[in-house]
């Protein structure tokens, strides 16, 4: 017997009939609808992402973050949060189609009641004089360039007991938690937390460099050190400079981790400080996880799926999965500092991980 594949061409009438005998019986025809991928000639598939890059400039979100301030209180708005939405969406608040980032304002003597959520969140701080993100009980200390940590179901509330007002970058897992439909969330039963751990105790605790107190760690999978300050980060990267070439898609990264397995700060999002050399220009590469990046300091750019994003301090730009990306530091005389969060921790526990380098702008 030979072994061909048949060739049955019915009419467009049948097929076009037999389709909608099926829909009544919540059947479909999966050679009849094309999902969201790109079929190449040769007829492999890859992702065709939805989201599109973008960059939101610090000089426009500030004044409207401080508008916002004025116009709706902790009490109107739980999180006072303008949402960096990707253009390419009206149906649903992401910045990457599984990665969520905002600017939330806290003005002096405000709080930001105790809540807590499935969602996993980090706060990159761009601008305080003090003020803290209460986790658990942890007075968490909310400097600029800080990392803060709020990890799955932890409880947080936020408190500016400063003169001047607090503005960060929030990132979540929202949008992925949402597609899981994995979402929960609870006030806590008063307005705050009681401040009932020492400031900075996670640090104390684990941030003590590679030494952590002996026997068993905490039985959770995010990171136990909540907070990891920016001095200590930029010290890292420049030492670093001096004796590694890093890589050569992002130039010297390196990771925020979680200090008691190495790995990353969160299960659903890892959190990367990277310093580019002056002049430097990164090679273009692509992977299946989503990027957001914070410009600490610098003044550059970044190509990103073809379209050329301009940076400076303080925007923050987004990555899209599966696009082509390479940054350029214009500074011949500064490094540039950018903080990034990705949804790679997911990928690579889901055996989704694929990077490839792309031909970029130059060599
Ligand atoms: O600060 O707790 O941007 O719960 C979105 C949801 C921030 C927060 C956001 C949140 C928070
Ligand atoms: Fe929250």
């Amino acid at each position: 017997m030979t072994l061909t594949r048949s060739d049955i061409k019915a009419s467009a009438e049948e097929l076009e009939q037999f389709q909608q005998g099926l829909q009544h019986l919540s059947v479909s025809a999966l050679w009849a609808n094309q999902g969201p991928v790109s079929r190449s000639p040769g007829g492999s598939i890859e992702p065709r992402p939805r989201a599109v890059p973008h960059v939101w400039h610090w000089l426009d979100l500030r004044p409207q973050a401080l508008r916002a301030a004025e116009l709706v209180g902790t009490q109107q708005a739980e999180r006072r949060v303008l949402q960096l939405k990707n253009p390419a969406f009206s149906d649903r608040s992401v910045t990457t189609n599984t990665l969520f980032a905002g600017i939330q304002i806290v003005m002096p003597g405000e709080v930001a009641r105790a809540h807590r959520h499935t969602m996993a969140a980090l706060r990159f701080i761009i601008e305080s004089e003090g003020g803290y993100t209460n986790v658990d009980g942890e007075p968490v200390p909310m400097l600029p360039g800080d990392l803060v940590l709020t990890p799955n179901w932890a409880w947080h509330d936020h408190a500016n007991d400063t003169g001047a007002p607090m503005i960060w970058l929030d990132g979540l897992d929202a949008p992925l938690v949402r597609m899981l439909e994995a979402a929960f969330q609870e006030d806590f039963p008063q307005e705050r937390q009681a401040l009932s751990a020492a400031r900075g105790l996670s640090q104390i605790r684990y941030g003590a460099g590679a030494l952590r107190p002996a026997g068993e760690p905490p039985a959770v999978r995010h990171s136990p050190l909540m907070h990891y300050a920016w001095a200590d980060t930029q010290d890292a990267l420049d030492r670093l400079a001096e004796v590694d070439e890093g890589s050569p898609y992002d130039g010297l990264i390196m990771e925020y981790t979680n200090p008691v397995d190495g790995g990353s700060v969160m299960p659903t999002i890892a959190c990367f400080a990277q310093r580019l050399r002056p002049g430097e220009r990164t090679a273009a590469h692509r992977h299946t996880s989503s990027t957001i990046y914070h410009v600490v300091h610098g003044n550059g750019y970044s190509i990103v799926g073809g379209h050329s994003l301009n940076w400076q301090d303080k925007d923050t730009f987004c990555v899209p999965n599966w696009t082509s990306h390479q940054h350029v530091n214009l500074s011949e005389t500064e490094p540039a500092y950018l903080f990034s969060f990705s949804d790679i921790p997911v990928l690579r526990a889901l055996d989704l991980l694929r990077e490839e380098p792309v031909p970029g702008e130059w060599g």
